[in-house]
This record gives structure tokens, C-alpha cells and sequence, in this order.
């Protein structure tokens, strides 16, 4: 497993927050999905076997998020 940490912008409740988690659940080999509305802050563990960074990225982006450095 690896540790993913995100800086997420356009985060405003928690519907985004459970946006972002759905589609972040539905990608296979993602587990320990914390998002945190007040900083903007999503954290993950993932199996570099069948997800990465550029994909989860991707699915955040699709749900209609900023991933910011
Ligand atoms: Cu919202």
C-alpha cells in the first residue's frame, strides 16, 4: 500500500465530500479514504498494482475538483 496526500480545491460541503469519496471508493485497490472539508485535504492509502497518483487525480478532477500542489 501507498500513503496519498492531495490538496483539493472547490471542497464547499459535504456533499462535495462525499462526492469526492464515492469516486475515489469506486477505483479499485483504494482504501482509507479521509477527506477533510477544512483543509481542503484528502488523504488515501492505495495498491500501486491497480491504481496511481495520475488516475486518482483524474477522478477527483471528473468530480468537478481542483487538485492543487
Ligand atoms: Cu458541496
Amino acid at each position: 500500500m501507498e500513503k496519498l496526500d492531495l490538496n483539493v480545491q472547490g471542497m464547499t460541503c459535504q456533499g462535495c465530500v462525499s462526492g469526492v469519496t464515492k469516486v475515489l471508493e469506486a477505483i479499485p485497490g483504494v482504501n482509507s479514504i479521509n477527506v477533510s472539508l477544512e483543509k481542503g485535504h484528502v488523504s488515501l492509502n492505495y495498491d500501486p498494482h491497480q491504481a496511481n497518483v495520475e488516475l486518482l487525480k483524474a477522478a477527483i478532477r471528473e468530480a468537478g475538483f481542483e487538485v492543487v500542489p
